[in-house]
């Protein structure tokens, strides 16, 4: 093995230890998961919003034509600044995607099945919850929003 072949190892074996050190400090000390699909929880047909202590919530969503249910049937909610949001998605009727602006939330909303991501809201604002999956005619038209207090 000549000296290149040697540094490209290196190099190759370091980058690798590196990325895995980014994603354990993205999972641990920024507290970002890996948005994920959850096979214990059972598929929901009402949106609600659960609060659970102060600045934590449980967030079930359900997308349908062409709309989403955040909480019994609202397409507003409101939350505290600096929450901690457990998402849960899921869709009535077809696949929907869902991408909450300005967060790194992006999931697909897909019927029978529960899509998870968590998030923590630390500036306060309006988010739209928007489609970004082409779903029919109405298409255009499903957003909600999450306002941040
Ligand atoms: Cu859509």
């Amino acid at each position: 093995m000549d000296k290149a072949e040697k540094k490209a190892l290196y190099l190759s074996v370091g980058l690798l230890v590196f990325f895995m050190a980014l994603i354990v400090y993205a999972s641990k000390g920024l507290d970002i998961d890996l948005p994920t699909c959850v096979t214990d929880v059972r598929p929901f047909t009402e949106g609600k919003l659960i609060k659970h202590a102060e600045g934590r919530y449980e967030l079930h969503i359900v997308a349908k034509m062409w709309l989403f249910d955040l909480d019994r049937g609202k397409q507003e909610i409101e939350i505290p600044a600096g929450s901690t949001v457990d998402i849960y998605l899921t869709s009535a009727d077809v696949v929907h995607g869902m991408h909450i602006n300005g967060t790194t939330v992006n999931l697909m909303a897909i019927p029978g099945t529960v899509n998870y991501a968590r998030y923590k809201f630390t500036k306060l604002g309006v988010y739209h919850v928007v489609c970004h999956e082409f779903c029919g005619v109405g298409h255009h038209a499903m957003q909600a929003k999450i306002v941040v207090k």
